[in-house]
């Protein structure tokens, strides 16, 4: 299978299970719940679940309990983006191809149904048909990762830095940090907790977990990359907001080819990492190849 109808098969199994999790539009109160699944279902490519769900399948892990914490992933990641886009933070108008939360409902129920995601995410972790039959220290570590990789030693923090470092004159460290936080550590939660809940052993856990930092920073290095060059119509957002907003990136400190080179060399070192893993971790090799490439 190529890596595209891969990537829509498992992006439909995804979307599918998201619709069955998250309460129905006409939960009462509607606003709320209309602005909750607007965003969720503005058609992301569900990159984060789809991760789990390969490194879930990379250790063996059959025993199909993966779905809820995947989804539960995507939820944090759809309210970061709609806080991320609010006037407050990065005010964009367009994300996912449509008009932002904001722009539809206003900021206060754009809050709150950010809020309202990030909530239902740990809800969909802890119910109890999700976790039937997992064990409940499993089941424990990766909601205590998610939440440390969402939290303010991880996503949060790395968007308060973010924010901070607008204008200002930081270092490669510093912008490093924040790729890091911001966007790479739910990308590399999601592997590990699909390790985890596969029955990875340790050194799996650690080699997978290595995976996802390294694709996690080309990602956003990626994503630097096309705020220059890339094409709002496959992105589903404007281009050039970097520049405007004076922020630091890859291609500010090491031009469009060298920032190339760094994320090639990070998918690179990704698929090294996967060296002991058999045909199994087919998937997330590919998914580290099409992140290094990708235009949307
Ligand atoms: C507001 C707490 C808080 C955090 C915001 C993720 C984030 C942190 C901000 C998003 C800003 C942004 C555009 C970052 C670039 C990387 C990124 C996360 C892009 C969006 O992810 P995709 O491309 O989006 O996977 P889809 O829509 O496909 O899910």
């Amino acid at each position: 299978m190529d890596i595209r109808a891969y990537l829509q098969k498992k992006k439909m199994l995804v979307d599918d299970a998201l619709d069955r999790y998250m309460p129905t539009l006409d939960a009462y109160p509607p606003t709320i719940h209309n602005a909750m699944r607007y965003s969720l279902f503005a058609g992301g490519k569900r990159l984060r679940p789809i991760l789990t769900i390969a490194s879930y399948e990379a250790v063996g892990g059959d025993r199909g309990c993966v779905l809820p914490f995947a989804c539960a992933i995507e939820l944090i990641h759809t309210y970061s983006l709609i806080h991320d886009d609010l006037p407050a933070m990065d005010n964009d108008d367009f994300r996912r191809g449509v008009l932002t939360n904001h722009k539809v409902y206003g900021d206060a129920v754009a809050i709150l149904a950010g809020d309202a995601l990030l909530t239902e995410a740990f809800r969909l972790m802890t119910d109890s048909d999700a976790i039937s039959g997992i064990d409940l220290r499993a089941v424990l570590d990766v909601i205590n990762d998610i939440a440390n990789a969402a939290g303010a030693s991880g996503m949060v923090g790395g968007q308060n830095l973010d924010l901070e470092s607008e204008g200002q004159d930081i270092d490669l460290s510093d912008l490093e940090y924040i790729h890091t936080h911001k966007t790479g550590a739910l990308i590399s939660v999601s592997v590990s907790t699909g390790a985890k809940l596969g029955g990875a052993s340790e050194e799996e856990v650690r080699l997978l977990s290595k995976y996802g930092e390294a694709i996690g920073l080309a990602f956003q290095i990626v994503d630097d990359i096309l705020d220059i060059e890339g094409e709002e119509a496959l992105l589903g957002k404007s281009v050039g907001s970097d520049a405007k907003k004076q922020k630091a990136t890859y291609p500010v400190f090491l031009g469009i080819d060298g920032s190339k080179k760094l994320a090639g060399e990070l998918t690179d070192n990704a698929i090294v990492f996967l060296e002991d893993f058999d045909d199994k971790a087919g998937p997330l090799r590919m998914i580290a190849r099409y992140i290094g490439d990708r235009k949307g």
